[in-house]
């Protein structure tokens, strides 16, 4: 008789159940379900479709019950940032409002004005970005003061999804930081912050770390998908599941955590909260057993799956239940990368430009960008998918240089994890970029890093060390060594053709 345990992975663009086990030592995991994450139109923003979302997760609890295998225990993870807030009632307020909407436009320097950022990073180690939390909270009060008003409790998504599961409601510790609002040495919400920047103390609840237990599944969920198990807490931000999963504890290894996101960065036991690391915008979010991931976020394979999307006529957001308007050919990710294979364009673009977050059209954005850094645009799918390509490589080496400064460290391998590191192509270039080798796998890095947690406060493996060792033996690794010799940053920043 097995004893399984259930990963349910969210990300931006789809979701997934996966049971793992363990037998003789090793991991061995099956998806048994997957589903779209479409998002939606709603009161004039891009939103979350919670329902939806909900509606899945049930669905895919039940086909556990269908195999008849039973998980003891079920994590749910899904991307940092967003959130919703409930009244005294637990009732929602208002829509769950995607970080790639536009309504932290201006909220920036709204929120400088307030605290200094040199200050704000020196509390949290959180980077800058449009869409943190804190900004999104900035947002929401100026458009819906009453909402704020209102709320009782801040929730993020993995949390309400618990709550729809158990009726309890639980802060998590590692998504609470990507807020911006949990101060990196005491590991809890800034309370001086929470002040300065005028939001109400009152709504953040405690913070618990993962491996906790956060409750048994409600009787009406119980009936819904026949069965009982507990609902634990994994790093419920997803890229703090997925650093757990890198099969190395070589000190000498950058991670590269490769899904919508690129996340390239090591793991240290302190944060790193100076001015250096803040004007490069390194961030310090907070891990399993307080360890910190020190990374960059590179828009990643967002603008590969953009110009998928645009390519074969399908939008990320539904609107009026529109859904594919292209009859014609579908591009499929390894017929993109083997169209960037073929061409020979040199033009490349700096893929951390906030234009590629959120782009009425990637294609359209990449050609700007390029025509506004001088060089020629790429007009056909080869040569847009070659500069993309060569320039999310160039982007990895570049912040691993960074990296090597900012930590006075010589780093000597990278390991990329997620489903991005099935991109042969991408790793090969990667190697290349950087003169390092590149260790590819495992592909479900996010929802191995979920259940190694569940198997950890099972008592499966009495550490992560452990845990991370028999990732090691149970997984297919492959390597991509580096064929070219090691090209120089500057060169490859400034888009000469190497
Ligand atoms: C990856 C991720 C990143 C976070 C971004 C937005 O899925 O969680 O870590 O910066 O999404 O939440």
């Amino acid at each position: 008789m097995q004893t399984y345990y259930l990963a349910v992975d969210i990300g931006a663009s789809s979701g997934r159940h996966i049971l793992g086990h363990v037998e003789n030592g090793r991991m061995l995991l099956e998806e048994i379900y997957r589903f779209d994450n479409t998002q939606i139109r709603q009161n004039g923003h891009d939103c979350w479709n919670l329902p939806a979302l909900r509606q899945h997760i049930l669905t895919g609890m039940k086909q556990c019950r269908l195999l008849g295998k039973v998980p003891v225990s079920l994590g749910i993870d899904t991307w940092a940032v967003d959130y919703v807030l409930l009244n005294e009632k637990k009732e929602l307020l208002g829509d769950a409002v995607a970080y790639r909407d536009k309504r932290t436009a201006g909220m920036e320097k709204y929120a400088e004005a307030l605290v200094k950022p040199q200050e704000l990073y020196a509390r949290t180690g959180i980077q800058k970005q449009p869409f943190n939390t804190l900004y999104q909270l900035l947002a929401q009060k100026r458009e819906h003061p009453e909402q704020l008003h209102q709320a009782a409790h801040f929730v993020m998504l993995p949390e309400y999804f618990n709550f729809c599961l158990t009726g309890k409601l639980q802060n998590e510790y590692t998504n609470a930081t990507s807020t911006g609002l949990v101060n990196a040495h005491t590991k809890t919400w800034d309370a001086q912050l929470l002040f300065q920047f005028g939001l109400p103390e009152k709504i953040f609840g405690s913070l618990a770390v993962p491996g906790t237990c956060v409750g048994s599944l409600t009787e009406e969920v119980q009936q819904q998908v026949g069965f009982n198990c507990t609902v634990v807490l994994p790093a419920t931000h997803d890229t703090g599941s997925a650093f757990l999963a890198v099969p190395t504890k070589d000190e000498h290894s950058v991670f590269i955590s490769s899904g919508t996101w690129s996340l390239l960065g090591v793991e240290n036991s302190e944060p790193v909260t100076t001015e250096a690391s803040r004007k490069a915008n390194f961030t310090n979010e907070g891990g399993a057993w307080y360890r910190f991931r020190y990374l960059k976020n590179i828009m990643g394979l967002w603008m590969i799956q953009s110009i998928r999307r645009e390519l074969n006529g399908v939008s990320y957001v539904q609107k009026n239940g529109s859904q594919s308007s292209n009859t014609g050919k579908k591009w499929s990710f390894d017929e993109l990368a083997a169209a960037a294979e073929a061409s020979d364009y040199c033009g490349i673009v700096d893929v951390d430009d906030e234009r590629f977050l959120a782009p009425e059209s990637m294609t359209a954005a990449v050609q700007e960008v390029c025509r506004t850094s001088g060089q020629p645009a790429p007009e056909t799918v080869n040569d847009i998918m070659r500069c993309v390509y060569r320039s999310l490589a160039a982007c990895y080496a570049d912040s691993i240089h960074q990296l090597q400064q900012l930590a006075q460290k010589d780093y000597s391998s990278i390991y990329i994890v997620g489903g991005g590191c099935k991109d042969a192509y991408l790793n090969q270039l990667t190697a290349d970029a950087a003169g390092l080798p590149v260790f590819a796998g495992p592909v479900e890095g996010t929802a191995l890093g979920n259940l190694m947690v569940q198997m950890i406060a099972a008592g499966e493996y009495c550490s992560l060390r452990e845990a991370r060792a028999a990732v090691c033996s149970s997984f297919k690794i492959q390597c991509f060594a580096p064929v070219q010799e090691k090209r120089s940053y500057t060169r490859i920043k400034e888009g000469v053709c190497l």
